[in-house]
């Protein structure tokens, strides 16, 4: 699997979550997503439907409601915050 915008060694403990995407909003980089669970190396929860803040409005230019991603979510400055995000096929 590529995944674009993945650092070049991911922390051993942060793992890929599974989404759907709910809404996006490129203009103030957010996106809600319907998830499964999230364990990365600063936030760790359960199934959920939420708004994530997207780190770079670039994560989302290519996603749109309905599509299956797979991301990595991070802690930054208290919020839940998108670092990494592929559509899946
Ligand atoms: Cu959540």
């Amino acid at each position: 699997m590529k995944m674009d915008k993945m650092p070049a060694k991911p922390a051993s403990t942060t793992t890929l979550s599974d989404g759907e995407v709910r809404a996006v909003d490129k203009e103030n980089k957010s996106i809600t997503l319907k998830h499964g669970r999230i364990k990365s190396s600063t936030l760790e929860m359960g199934p959920m439907t939420m708004q994530f803040a997207v780190k770079d409005k670039s994560l989302v230019s290519n996603v749109k409601v309905g599509d299956k991603v797979k991301f990595i979510v991070e802690n930054i400055d208290g919020a839940s915050t998108i670092t990494a995000l592929s559509v899946q096929k």
